[in-house]
């Protein structure tokens, strides 16, 4: 096989990272040479091991990290047009989340619901996306909770709630990372791009733009939270799962030079490599991962509550091993569980799939 084969090998163009701002403890302007880097995925297996005993060693070899968890709910729904996502934590509570957290041997130290206000709001032309205000208010206090979570040494775990709330939780992630002078990843899984701008969107639902705010494109108000941008550089975050991509997003992708992989590529090579690849592009230069967790990234057939399902998705299988790849790195400091809509789904099932997720993101194992 061949790198041309993988969206993980990009030829990206840096441009100025941006001006920090008052806000900021550690205030550094960050200057980079513009010019081209190549990043070519390295993945060096380790031997692999041929016994059972050396497999069960082999996947207990992530250090330990955080024991206690920090569940902040975030009943956000003005992000998209489905009103039902609002319901996500309430599922998620039904589902018995935080005890179950708990029985896997973590602390849940708090649980913090985040305030989303009533307001319906309308598209206006010329508008830079719908709910701009309110939604950036909402994600200032998630990104307040996330960045507490993360220096109480919790993990934050975000449940939503459409997608736009990542603004907030990678901004407090960014910004907790900022001052410690620490670079992290972001692994996204999702069946859509999540970058459209106020330019490329037609709906102007702001939870079809939250991956470019955190690259540092769209609404002023959303990119410049926390008082710099971007939050995160293209170089290290990576898209899985994509299938349901717009065109002018598509161009975006390219532009940006984030990692993408494809459902094609996880077709091709297999969710396990994808997962290296995805760990290998963002490079080990990092303290540690967000993973932002679209559930429409499953296949509707395995998840069916969402509010935009697109179908040839991963399987249940796929998506639990995922998590339980980037949980043995060690590296998962914070989690978004996003998108679920209690009112498309059945008898709660995509609940329950979504807090096996976070079991297997924190580490449970089959053995
Ligand atoms: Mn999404």
């Amino acid at each position: 096989m061949t790198e041309a084969h993988f969206r993980g090998k990009h030829t990206l163009r840096n441009a100025d990272s941006g001006m920090c701002q008052m806000k900021l403890l550690s205030c550094q302007h960050h200057s980079r040479q513009k010019g081209t880097i190549t990043v070519t995925p390295e993945t060096k297996p380790s031997p692999a091991p041929t016994t059972s005993k050396e497999l069960h060693r082999h996947r207990q070899a992530g250090p330990n990290l955080a024991t206690a968890v920090t569940l902040i709910y975030v009943p956000l729904h003005l992000g998209g047009s489905h009103r039902g996502v609002s319901m996500g934590p309430a599922a998620m509570k039904v589902a018995d989340v935080s005890a179950k957290i708990e029985k896997i041997g973590f602390r849940v130290a708090r649980e913090v619901d985040i305030n989303v206000p009533h307001s319906v709001c309308w598209f206006e032309k010329n508008s830079t996306g719908k709910c701009v205000p309110e939604i950036a208010e909402v994600s200032q206090a998630v990104a307040d909770a996330v960045e507490g979570a993360l220096a109480s040494g919790t993990i934050p775990i975000t449940i939503g709630g459409d997608h736009s709330l990542a603004i907030g939780s990678i901004a407090g992630v960014s910004n907790h990372f900022r001052k410690l002078n620490q670079k992290f990843g972001l692994i996204w899984f999702d069946a859509h791009g999540d970058i459209n701008t106020p330019d490329t969107s037609d709906s102007g639902n702001v939870h079809g733009m939250p991956f470019a705010v955190s690259l540092g494109q769209g609404d002023p108000r959303l990119v410049n939270l926390c008082g710099f941008a971007p939050k995160v550089e293209a170089e290290k975050s990576v898209l899985v799962g994509i299938r349901a991509i717009d065109a002018p997003e598509r161009e975006i992708i390219t532009k940006t030079g984030v990692h993408a992989f494809t459902m094609r590529d996880i077709d091709h090579l297999g969710l396990g490599k994808v997962t290296d690849l995805a760990l290998s592009a963002i490079g080990s230069d990092i303290a540690g991962l967000h993973v932002s967790f679209d559930i429409d990234a499953i296949d509707p057939q395995v998840a069916p509550g969402v509010s935009t399902p697109s179908g040839g998705g991963l399987s249940y299988r796929e998506s639990h091993l995922a998590l339980e790849l980037l949980a043995e790195t060690g590296l998962i400091r914070s989690i978004d569980i996003v998108e679920l809509n209690p009112a498309k789904d059945t008898r709660n099932k995509t609940a329950d799939l979504a807090t096996g997720l976070i079991l297997s993101a924190l580490g449970q194992n089959i053995l």
